[in-house]
């Protein structure tokens, strides 16, 4: 049984580029357009102009929570200059946030940037950490009493592997020089964001969603898989923890998957071998004891845990239900063993716009038609509600 849960949070998460609809002014919206074999996010779930209906919808779920990222290009159209429009429309969105008993867990950066910033050169440029925290600053003063989470930087790591290093999202660098100063970068963008959030808002919760993949030997006899599990998880899970320490109110933990390492030798490489039992739709395997194991390190930095990521792609919606399940019981047994987890956000409400792999992959618990933007819960969605009302009695 999830412990403490009538204030446990439940709920679920999205991003304004992979819902809201034509983001024209970031850099993932100009790289759509022009990169060969792009998909274009597009009008996404329209979800800029139909969030009430998805809110209601959430609450109709049992959810008492919900993240979602707020769009930097809509805010900071041109550089230093505050959109009064996208404030009031954000203003409107959490407001209703409120008025369905949702809690708020608001990202300021989810993978995009505004295209005026990524032409300064994003974050390989040494004024971005400034400027990023300018802008936290600013939705602090403007909708900063409407905020009750903050999550400044959405899978830092995740970021800076696929744009710099394995150059497969914009600005699509491969380099191991840019990829260290984008991860110190975006390391000091946070640290400089927590400052501002809290001289605005000296109560406020902030942190980050860190995306943490459960890292574990091919063979436990072997030296050299265990070495380099170790370092994996290391570099992965905590190098960011490391060098943000002492500015996280919470732990923001996005877990979909397992990691099994090996070490081969001629040539000499590290290579990630099968894991057996199910797997997602993007041949992500389901292991949820993996989340235990993840939550039995991260009790270490003695701060309350937010589950603020966690799903699968399912279109059929038949594994969607047991994952739910799973992930629940693996996060009570780790409640067990001391880790203070407080929350549950399912990844996603809706079905989204998946990046690179575009509109294929159905990650919602709510089901989207993309032609008539007709929303529908997935069977998942009420065992997921059912789980929570069983929770709070
Ligand atoms: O869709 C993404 C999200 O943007 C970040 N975390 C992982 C999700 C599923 O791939």
């Amino acid at each position: 049984m999830i412990r403490e849960p009538a204030s446990f949070l439940w709920g679920a998460a999205t991003s304004a580029h992979q819902v809201e609809g034509n983001n024209i002014h970031n850099d993932w919206w100009q790289w759509e357009q022009k990169t060969p074999g792009a998909v274009k996010s597009g009008a996404a779930d329209d979800h800029y102009r139909l969030f009430r209906e998805d809110f209601a919808l959430a609450r109709e779920l049992g959810h008492n929570a919900h993240r979602l990222s707020l769009e930097w290009s809509r805010l900071e159209l041109k550089e230093g200059q505050w959109n009064e429009g996208a404030i009031d429309h954000y203003r409107e969105v959490l407001e209703c946030l409120r008025e369905n008993g949702l809690a708020s867990f608001v990202t300021l950066h989810h993978f995009t940037n505004p295209m005026w910033l990524s032409k300064r050169g994003g974050w390989e440029n040494k004024e971005t950490p400034r400027l990023f925290a300018r802008y936290a600053e600013m939705v602090a003063e403007h909708l900063g009493d409407l905020i009750d989470f903050w999550v400044t930087i959405n899978e830092p790591m995740v970021y800076v592997t696929q744009s710099y290093w394995r150059a497969c999202w914009p600005p699509q660098r491969h380099s191991l020089r840019a990829t260290l100063k984008v991860i110190r970068h975006m390391a000091y963008g946070h640290r400089l964001a927590y400052e501002n959030i809290h001289r605005v808002k000296p109560q406020a919760k902030v942190g980050i969603a860190n995306s943490v993949i459960a890292f574990s030997p091919d063979s436990e006899r072997k030296v050299g898989d265990k070495l380099a599990a170790g370092l994996n998880d290391w570099w992965y899970n905590h190098r960011f923890f490391g060098l943000t320490k002492g500015t996280h109110d919470f732990i923001g933990l996005n877990y979909y998957f397992p990691r099994k390492l090996g070490v081969k030798i001629m040539p000499l490489r590290v290579e990630q071998m099968p894991v057996s039992g199910l797997q997602s739709d993007l041949g992500w395997p389901i292991k949820a004891e993996g989340l235990t194991h993840i939550l039995s390190y991260m009790k270490r930095y003695r701060l309350p845990i937010y589950i603020t990521e966690n799903g699968l792609a399912d279109a059929d919606d038949s594994r969607r239900a047991d994952f739910i399940r799973d992930h629940l019981r693996a996060i009570e047994r780790a409640q067990e063993g001391g880790a203070d987890v407080r929350g549950y956000l399912h990844w996603s409400l809706l079905d989204n716009f998946e990046w690179i792999e575009g509109f294929k992959p159905r990650f919602g618990l709510v089901e989207v038609n993309y032609e008539t933007m007709a929303r529908k819960p997935r069977p998942s969605a009420y065992v997921y509600k059912a789980i929570i009302e069983q929770a709070r009695k």
